[in-house]
């Protein structure tokens, strides 16, 4: 049976989301990087980075969460493997909106010493990912055209936490159509539910 490390966390709820959409037979196992178990000799054998997510698919434990759903929408089919934007935008979340989304949680929530001129630079270049992804949504559904894709999957964590940063959809309409189409899915809330109720996810 597939195993999958993770804990409430952007990159943990991606492969959660694909898992859920796919009804795959899978085992959670919570590894608390709040508490360091990341850290944990055990746990770096499996991932020498000391990062989740982690999936051991039967055979070798992957990383990364963008080519764990890139390896399990090429085994299984599911998440439009075959469409030439695919790896264009993973590459785009894992190099773009996640580092960018993530500077900007810092600044907004955890830093403890407030730098207003970091804090102002994020946003502005966060505005300017959330316009970006807004007008190419305009003219489709999902980002890869007519289907729901694992590059949906990719980007949406850090778009359905956006109120937690402090950020505002609402003059995003296309933006906000894909969002709630995404959070409606029984899959979604299926991954969700997995962290449990104190989660933000
Ligand atoms: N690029 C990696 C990022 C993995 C990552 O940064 N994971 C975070 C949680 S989302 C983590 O494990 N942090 C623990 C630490 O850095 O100590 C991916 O997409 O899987």
């Amino acid at each position: 049976m597939m195993k999958l490390y993770g804990f409430d966390t952007i990159n943990t709820l991606k492969v959660l989301m694909f898992l859920m959409e796919t009804k795959a037979d899978f085992e959670f196992v919570p590894i608390n990087i709040r508490a360091g178990e990341q850290h944990e000799p055990a746990f770096r054998t499996i991932n020498p980075a000391g990062k989740v997510p982690v999936l051991f698919d039967g055979e070798r434990h992957q990383v990364e969460s963008n080519a764990i759903l890139l390896s399990l929408a090429q085994k299984t089919g599911w998440g439009l493997v075959d469409n030439p934007d695919l790896t264009a935008w993973l590459f785009y979340q894992a190099s773009t909106q996640g580092p960018h989304f993530g500077q900007l949680e810092h600044w907004a929530r955890f830093a403890k010493v407030p730098n207003p001129e970091a804090l102002k630079r994020q946003q502005d270049i966060v505005t300017g990912i959330i316009n970006y992804l807004n007008d190419q949504l305009s003219e489709k559904p999902f980002i890869c055209g007519d289907t729901y894709s694992i590059a949906d999957i990719a980007l949406f964590p850090w778009l359905h936490i956006h109120e937690h940063l402090g950020l505002s959809l609402k003059n995003s309409e296309h933006l906000t159509r894909w969002l709630n189409q995404i959070r409606i899915r029984p899959a979604t809330f299926e991954a969700r539910k997995v962290f449990g109720n104190q989660s933000i996810f």
